[in-house]
């Protein structure tokens, strides 16, 4: 049931292993020598015995209170340690991966999914678990992929605590499928469930979300969101790319700040193979502007909020506001293992090593 686009849209455990397996055997290498950066594999139970807590306090006190008056007296010596420690660990593995692929099952010509709203133990770093909530256990929730035109269905089950909504942010709906309780619809109540039921229009591709519309500040901080990703019928109307990433941005209050639902060092790296056109897609489901800043290469945005730009333009920082969508293409030119990380400082990297949303494009040969 999935096309060749999603099979080689994302990065498989084992594949990422595999890249990651040849980076490091090539790493002492000319090409990859320059970033004399090495990434080794570690147990979760290594990482988390190597990252030092207080890096995970993300929207914190480390956060908002980054001043000189208030950083820990620590030698050069020890502060690099951590700082190594940090980097050494990624991608440090926890348990859970969000934005997958969704299956759906086919009613006739229309495509169910199906969703249900619950409470999860979520392990944002290595060894920390928050509770959160999640769509199908997971945040960010499953991937919804559908093609202009398509016939869905959105089965949602609510088995939280409180009551919910889904809002499919930057799909074209009729007014009744909105999501928002009270205006469009009642709350879904603990229990109950809802259906939403539409079409896919054409004019309506790339890249949005869907996430909850009732209690956002807490049910979105905490998880309840998802990339909606719709294909174009005709595939020349949108930029060609060989590869693509989703990166779903949030700074909620699951513990600070996050990438595809993990903080660094648990962010997942981005691969591709030299001569690679990728495409990102920047999904803002946070409350703050995260400009995301890509070494090596420039990235071209070539559509926003869905939209194809007439005219695309490049940028090596990317100004992802919330509620926006931005999709790039870096051509992937420069071999190596490049930072990847939100331009917010505060948002990356302490005295006590890089933390948040902070991941790498590892470029092979
Ligand atoms: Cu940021």
């Amino acid at each position: 049931m999935m096309s060749s686009a999603q099979s080689t849209s994302r990065l498989s455990r084992r594949r990422l292993t595999g890249a990651l397996g040849l980076l490091g055997a090539s790493a002492a290498g000319a090409a990859i020598a320059p970033t004399g950066l090495r990434i080794e594999r570690q147990t979760s139970a290594d990482a988390a015995a190597m990252v030092p807590s207080h890096s995970m306090a993300g929207m914190g006190e480390e956060s908002t209170t980054t001043t000189s008056s208030n950083q820990e007296a620590m030698t050069a010596d020890e502060m690099d340690a951590m700082h190594e420690a940090g980097v050494k660990a990624f991608p440090a593995p926890t348990a859970g991966l969000g934005g997958q692929p969704l299956d759906y099952v086919l009613d006739g010509d229309v495509k169910v999914f199906s969703l249900i709203a619950q409470v999860v133990e979520w392990e944002v770093q290595p060894g920390k678990f928050v509770e959160a909530f999640g769509y199908n256990g997971v945040l960010p929730g499953p991937e919804i992929r559908v093609t202009e035109g398509d016939k869905i269905r959105v089965i949602v089950a609510n088995q939280l605590p409180q009551s919910t909504a889904v809002h499919f942010h930057g799909v074209v709906v009729p007014n009744s499928m909105d999501g928002v309780p009270f205006i469009t619809q009642p709350p879904i109540k603990p229990g109950a469930a809802f259906i939403y039921e539409f079409t896919i229009r054409e004019g309506n591709a790339g890249t949005h979300m869907y996430h909850s519309h009732h209690n956002a500040t807490e049910q979105v901080g905490k998880g309840l969101l998802g990339p909606f990703i719709i294909e174009p019928k005709d595939p020349a109307t949108r930029p060609a790319h060989d590869v693509e990433y989703t990166v779903v941005l949030n700074d909620g209050p699951i513990g600070g700040f996050s990438l595809n639902g993990k903080s660094f060092p648990a962010t997942q790296p981005f691969a591709a193979k030299r001569g690679q056109r990728v495409l990102f897609r920047f999904i803002n489901e946070g409350q703050m502007i995260h400009p995301m800043h890509l070494h090596g290469m420039p990235m071209t945005i070539v559509a926003e909020d869905g939209y194809v730009l007439a005219q695309p333009f490049k940028r090596d920082t990317i100004h992802v506001e919330p509620g926006a969508r931005m999709e790039a293409i870096v051509e992937a030119t420069e071999p190596g293992v490049w930072a990847f990380h939100c331009h917010v400082l505060s948002h990356a990297e302490s005295q006590h090593g890089m933390f948040g949303m902070v991941t790498a494009l590892i470029v092979e040969e």
